[in-house]
């Protein structure tokens, strides 16, 4: 019965290496040697038949008990490490450590510059609106008033795409465009976007933003233009700004003006602490928009009768983002810096 003592000595065989087993892998490794099918116990069953076949019932019986015992024993360390592994990864893991945040974007200071006007805007009824960036010559010059000869429609300052189609230069087409299709006053609309123009240094890029504004309705005068304005440098630069009107000129206004405010860097005294003011080189004003009361031919391009009333408006986003936050270079703007960008968030 030398087999028989063989088969009852896995046991204590296993269960020594099993003490020694400290990982699933560890254990899988016994399991295969033991009770695996080239394992210890396949190997002692294969001697069966070396036996006489009266000792083979017996023989087959204790292999089967065996068999069971040792499929236990390794059951229960399997259970065992499989706990053990458990506990040791919650004292790695902290519930009360906070998450980590996810990266969140913000908004593209321009684009804040420019949803701050546009509700400035919206709150006194006017609609935002948009329109194409490749336009033609009849709206980006013709139904503005542009004489033939305007230096603006030389291949030098517009970006031609091809004869008559060009990029456009400001955001008043999209005014002329509203005009043609409401057809009669009231009309009242702010459109913000991009526009281009043929230029390229520290202080031009051939693309930035413009936000036009513009209102057609019955004895519309200077003073609405002037209150509405004042409005909007009040609302934007804070309420203690002073605000000046210079005659200008422009194509498409008459009378036409630019605007001013009073330098926000030196409240409009020119100087700080004895020192030139260097926003705005010491004349204590900032230029900040131009503007006019429409030209009937300019309505007339526009399908409106000449005797309507109105004014306009245009302002350079990237210049009052400048003067708004304090920034130096244009170009930041641009180059989509991280660390430019986040500052605004
Ligand atoms: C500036 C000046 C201005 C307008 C834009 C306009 C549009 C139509 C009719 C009349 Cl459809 N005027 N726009 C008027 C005055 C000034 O912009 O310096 N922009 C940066």
């Amino acid at each position: 019965m030398n087999l028989i003592a063989e088969l009852e000595g896995l046991v204590d065989k296993l269960k020594t290496q099993l003490a020694q087993a400290v990982s699933l892998p560890d254990l899988e490794e016994l399991r295969v040697s033991f009770v695996g099918r080239k394992g210890a116990l396949a190997g002692l069953m294969n001697k069966l038949k070396d036996l006489a076949p009266q000792e083979r019932p017996a023989f087959g019986q204790k292999a089967n008990e065996i068999k069971q015992i040792l499929s236990d024993l390794l059951e229960k360390r399997l259970e065992e490490l499989k706990a053990q592994k458990e506990a040791a990864d919650l004292v790695t893991f902290d519930a009360t450590l906070p998450g980590r945040q996810p990266w969140r974007g913000s908004l593209h200071p321009i684009t804040q510059v420019i949803e701050e006007i546009c509700a400035i805007y919206e709150k006194l009824g006017y609609d935002v609106v948009g329109g194409p960036e490749v336009e033609t010559d009849f709206y980006n010059f013709e139904a503005l008033n542009f004489p033939h000869d305007h230096p603006a429609r030389d291949m030098q300052d517009t970006l031609y795409v091809n004869e008559g189609i060009v990029m456009r230069t400001h955001t008043s087409p999209v005014e002329v465009r509203t005009m043609l299709a409401s057809k009669k006053p009231p009309v009242a609309v702010v459109i913000p976007g991009k526009v281009y123009r043929r230029d390229s240094d520290i202080t031009h890029t051939p693309m930035f933003h413009q936000i036009e504004g513009l209102i057609v309705g019955k004895n519309l005068n200077l003073c609405d233009l002037r209150g509405t304005l004042a409005y909007m440098c009040r609302s934007l630069f804070g309420k203690t700004v002073n605000v000046r009107f210079r005659p200008s000129f422009f194509p498409f206004t008459e009378p036409s003006a630019e605007v001013d405010i009073s330098c926000i860097m030196c409240n409009g005294k020119g100087h700080i602490d004895g020192q030139p003011c260097r926003v705005c080189k010491t004349t204590g004003w900032l230029e900040i928009l131009g503007c006019g009361m429409t030209d009937p031919n300019v309505y007339a391009f526009s399908g409106f009768d000449r005797e309507c009333t109105g004014f306009a408006f245009g302002l350079g986003v990237e210049r009052v983002a400048m003067l708004k936050y304090g920034i130096g270079d244009l170009r930041l703007f641009f180059e989509n810096d991280l660390r430019f960008l986040q500052q605004f968030s």
